[in-house]
């Protein structure tokens, strides 16, 4: 029914009077979220699951070759990994149904190279199927990792494998119900077993793949599902260019759909590109995505996790949380403890929203409507927000706190489905009555998570400087997140000394040399640890004084120092940076060095060798490549060598983590570490650290 002439009248003079025409909600800043992202973006934190035959063969990466009788997970639980996965907070799981040695964990009618020719359960599991039922019980959401890159099978590289790739997508995207995301890892490494032809075969992963059908038949069989893709075309989700765990500060999840996306841009997205590409960031507990029982001291610690979770969620992306699983079938007790104490020191520095005891008010309303108060960004609810007139890009909200208040995290959220707006804002505290700026910062998003250390305060204030429309605000809170000790780095130098070092100024440290965890009862560190040639096994504390509270303990095992080593393929000094026991700095080969490049070291004596180790230039993409393939060669007299192991550093790239390297056991005097090709073409090989493992 249309209003009477006069009511028409009076409303069309009070709006235009008072801006009340700035009460119809604000227009969407695109390009814009669709609804299966913005879901996703929702569940926040979810798990990855590696998983395959290369478990049985303690490798990164499978060959495609290995022999389908080593699969025997005698205890397979797949309940295990979800009940794990739920009591850690997380909503779902992504399982790499298919990794790059091609081995399939369900029984796919088209290859028979999968869990349907094992010797375990008589060939008659499906890993797959079992997964995607636990899930349900646990009220999470399922996800499936299908490599592109498939180094079994035999027409991987002809137009004939796209069937079968999309054959198997197929099946399962059918037979498992819901499938929340798809992944497609990105690597395509060159060579494999490819039905016996043991070749390198080279494909271009921007036409190969025809990646536009492939999508079209994905969301015919599952219209809500998100595509995450690294490799040829954009999907719906973008890899942050890192697999350490972070994305950008600067964080728009917002992209150019087209062309090549530049590493810069993967980890900070672009401000005005001209599709929604949120980022996730994809990261494991351990070093390696797949179980090595090495890396059982290399789980991550809680303030690496929580660093994770305000360097991922924390800046508007989400956080995929690998587990390896062991050869039995089962999660490490140890990765299962990391989750839950993270869960915990979440909870608990989550749990008090101090926001709630204090009132909220604003530079400007939007039409003066209470619908679009300040107070809406601290209601709870994340569907009302404060906004302001549509002209507006620099205003603040104020929160009055009932009585002066300690807080060491903010958290702010924009309505997404409105669009990314705000550029640029500030956060201020009001202490003893001066406005004290905590943070200066660029993007918010979907979530940003800020940490600074504690303040008492009577105000707050968030100060929008600049942003791409009106800026709006759904979601405001304040916490006062216990503090949580990190646990010491431990370092040794060329010539054996260790060095410990604590995160913060006022704890100290305590180690112990005998194998016993160390308590403030043990050797208070103080000065380098002079520690000779031997091989030593340290475990350091950092403990707080005030508090009485210790870290979780760091370890480290080094083997026999390094003091007397001479390198002997170049004069450069720096060289011994490689030797140096500090990751953070590193050597290139000079760059008119061509591949091979040889690393000649003479250890100054014979020792029994069993291994050795790399630790690639951790800046390499400012100065330096990462060896990704290599021979490594021992000798007694410099003159006549012998190949004790050779081969590829799988997904160094993406993981430049240690690589170990065992062999037979050798006595030898020099070792010669041969890069034969690295991750840029034609570049120079840098080192953080070379080592060996000896008897
Ligand atoms: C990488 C792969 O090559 C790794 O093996 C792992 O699956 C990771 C999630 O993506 O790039």
């Amino acid at each position: 029914m249309t209003k009477p002439f006069f009511i028409q009248l009076v409303f069309f003079v009070l709006t235009s009077l008072s801006g009340f025409s700035q009460s119809t909600p604000p227009q969407p800043v695109g390009p814009l979220p669709n609804a299966n992202q913005l879901r996703w973006q929702k569940m926040e934190y979810y798990a990855f699951i590696h998983f395959s035959i290369n478990t049985y063969t303690d490798m990164a990466w499978g060959l495609g070759n290995e022999d389908p009788k080593l699969f025997n997970p005698t205890k397979l639980d797949c309940r295990q990994w979800a009940r794990i996965c739920k009591e850690a907070g997380m909503k779902g799981i992504i399982f790499t149904a298919k990794h790059h040695s091609g081995f399939c964990l369900w029984p796919s009618k088209y290859t028979e190279y999968s869990v349907k020719n094992v010797p375990w359960r008589n060939g008659k599991a499906d890993i797959v199927r079992e997964l995607a039922d636990a899930c349900k019980e646990y009220g999470l959401k399922f996800g499936v990792y299908l490599s592109p890159w498939d180094r079994n099978h035999a027409d991987y590289g002809k137009p004939e494998y796209i069937t079968y790739f999309r054959n198997q997508l197929t099946e399962l995207l059918t037979n498992y119900g819901d499938i929340f995301e798809v992944w497609y890892d990105g690597a395509n490494g060159g060579s494999g077993y490819y039905g016996g032809a043991n070749e390198t075969r080279k494909i271009d992963a921007k036409t190969y793949y025809d990646w536009a059908n492939t999508y079209k038949l994905v969301r015919k069989l599952q219209p809500n599902i998100v595509i995450w893709n690294d490799g040829g075309d954009r999907a719906d989700l973008r890899w942050v260019g890192t697999e350490a765990g972070y994305v950008g500060e600067t964080n728009w999840s917002l992209l150019n759909a087209t062309g090549d996306v530049p590493e810069e841009q993967l980890r900070h997205g672009v401000e005005n590109g001209n599709a929604w590409v949120p980022g996730e960031v994809n990261t494991s507990i351990r070093p390696e995505w797949f179980y090595h029982e090495r890396e059982d001291r290399k789980v991550k610690t809680l303030p690496q996790l929580m660093d994770t979770y305000y360097n991922s969620i924390g800046r508007n992306g989400t956080l995929l949380l690998n587990f390896p699983i062991m050869p039995n079938g089962l999660i490490n007790e140890l990765d299962e403890k990391a989750v839950q104490a993270f869960a915990k020191a979440r909870n608990e520095a989550f749990a008090v929203n101090l926001a709630k005891n204090a009132t909220a008010t604003a530079s400007q309303v939007r039409g003066k409507n209470a619908a679009y108060a300040a107070n809406k960004a601290i209601d709870a609810d994340l569907d009302s927000y404060w906004a302001t007139d549509d002209a507006v890009r620099n205003a603040s909200l104020t929160l009055t706190f009932n009585k002066p208040t300690a807080f060491n995290r903010f958290l702010v959220q924009e309505p997404i489905r409105l669009g990314q707006r705000v550029k640029s804002f500030t956060v201020e505290a009001l202490v003893d009555g001066n406005w004290k700026e905590i943070a200066r910062e660029t993007t918010i998003g979907y979530k940003r998570i800020l940490r600074f250390p504690t303040v008492e305060a009577t105000q707050l204030r968030l100060t929008i400087l600049d942003a791409k429309g009106s800026p709006l605000i759904s979601n405001l809170d304040v916490y006062k997140a216990p503090l949580i000790l990190t646990p010491p780095m431990i370092t040794r130098n060329q010539a054996g000394d260790i060095q410990i070092k604590a995160g913060d100024t006022e704890s100290e440290l305590y180690y112990t040399l005998d194998g016993s965890t160390p308590t403030a009862a043990s050797a208070k560190y103080t000065a380098p640890v002079k520690t000779g040639n031997g091989k030593v096994d340290l475990k350091a504390i950092t403990y707080n004084p005030f508090t009485k509270q210790s870290s979780v303990l760091s370890e480290e095992k080094f083997d026999v120092a390094r003091s007397a080593w001479k390198i002997l393929s170049t004069e450069s000094k720096s060289a011994y940076q490689a030797l140096d026991g500090n990751p953070g700095t590193s050597w290139h080969q000079d760059k008119s060095q061509t591949m091979p490049a040889d690393l000649i070291i003479d250890l100054g004596k014979e020792e029994n060798l069993t291994g050795f180790r790399y630790l690639p230039a951790q800046n390499w993409w400012e100065e330096a490549s990462i060896i990704t393939h290599y021979e490594f060669e021992v000798s007694t007299d410099n003159k006549t060598w012998k190949r004790v192991s050779e081969g590829e550093f799988s997904n160094i790239k993406n993981s430049p983590f240690w690589q170990t390297k065992p062999f037979a056991p050798i006595r030898a005097r020099y070792i010669k570490l041969r890069a034969l090709k690295n991750t840029q073409d034609g570049s120079a090989s840098g080192y953080a650290e070379v080592d060996v493992v000896t008897q």
